[in-house]
């Protein structure tokens, strides 16, 4: 399998993440990357290449413009306010405050696009998530050509970012970006599967509308796990779209075997849906090891889900979303392509 990377992604290095009352070093990490590309280097998955430069259209396709204005200057009207820090929020168009539209001031603008605020922006930020969404296109392209697989090694993650919002750690959603360019590119149905641990409700957003792109999402429950306000069972797609969106909500502590029903589950939903092409959104922080999620596979349970996802038979394009076990961060995620590739 080829996996497109783009060395951008350093560029995405910022100092803190808000977690818990405390500014820390954020589990959302450079070094990530750098152990899958090992793992893929040690197991011979194939070779890694870098992303074609795609502009900002393959966003554009998917966000609104004036979020993606936002992205590009907001760490220069940061630093221009005279702010010392990184750019994080303090103040939201909450439930009691109605007004439509970001203010003017960079405090009032970034509390309105971001939907979290674990989630600090540094300079850098906005070239590597533009990097991230070529890497997604590029892959794709792959796929569209004709490879039963690829895997675009995206950093930042993008399943959390919305048509106009941004948080938990993403900023382009590079799942959405792929599904989209498949659709243009003359799929009629696209799926995409969430099996990241966060429920993925930014590819819930872009496409809870549309018959066209099938969501689905095996996660943590949002009654106790972040983006703690979408992902219920009961949403199940909006107007045109309904019965095109899947929440399968999972219990903290939840183990490999309840996981694969779900997984189960979700793909008969995939195959009854007639899907031309399929988009993993795919986090391994489902692993028992993750620092911030509370599920329980094991490293071999990675392996015997990809290939589970691979006896769907069809196009499938891997994006890389979370998993902050770093050390087994490579294991993990190779093991999910080594796996499609054995089925
Ligand atoms: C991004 B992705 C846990 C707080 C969680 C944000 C998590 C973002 C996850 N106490 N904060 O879906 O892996
Ligand atoms: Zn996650």
């Amino acid at each position: 399998m080829r996996t497109i990377h783009s060395e951008k992604h350093r560029l995405r290095a910022p100092q803190t993440e808000l977690s818990g009352g405390r500014l820390v070093r954020p589990f959302e990490c450079p070094e990530r990357v750098e152990h899958i590309l090992a793992s893929i280097a040690q197991t011979g998955l194939g070779p890694v290449e870098p992303p074609v430069a795609h502009g900002l259209g393959p966003a554009r396709a998917i966000h609104a413009p004036d979020y993606l204005d936002f992205l590009a200057t907001v760490w220069e009207r940061w630093t221009a306010a005279g702010y010392e820090g990184e750019a994080l929020p303090t103040v939201w168009p909450s439930r009691r405050m109605g007004r439509k539209g970001a203010p003017k001031a960079i405090d009032g603008a970034i509390g309105w696009y971001a939907l979290a605020g674990e989630t600090a922006i540094c300079g850098g930020t906005w070239e590597a998530a533009q990097a991230a969404a070529d890497v997604a296109a590029t892959a794709t392209d792959i796929v569209l050509g004709g490879a039963r697989a690829a895997f675009a090694l995206c950093r930042p993650p993008g399943h959390h970012a919305a048509q106009d919002m941004y948080g938990g750690y993403c900023f382009i959603n590079n799942a959405a970006v792929a599904a989209q360019r498949m659709r243009d590119a003359g799929a009629a149905r696209v799926a995409v599967l969430d099996v990241d641990f966060h429920h993925g409700n930014g590819t819930q957003a872009i496409f809870e509308d549309r018959a066209d792109v099938l969501f689905l999402s095996l996660h943590g429950d949002p009654a106790h796990e972040f983006p703690h306000f979408l992902g219920g069972a009961d949403e199940t797609g909006v107007g045109a779209g309904e019965g095109f969106t899947a929440n399968y909500p999972l219990p903290p502590g939840t183990g490999y075997a309840a996981w694969a029903e779900a997984l189960e589950a979700a793909l008969a939903r995939v195959a009854a849906f007639g899907a031309d092409a399929l988009v993993v959104s795919l986090g391994v922080d489902t692993f028992k090891g993750d620092p911030i999620s509370s599920f329980r596979l094991e490293s071999a349970d990675f392996a015997d889900y990809g290939a589970r996802i691979a006896r769907l038979g069809l196009p499938t394009l891997f994006v890389m979303e979370g998993g902050y076990a770093v050390a087994e961060i490579g294991v993990n995620v190779v093991n999910v392509l080594t796996g499609f590739e054995g089925a």
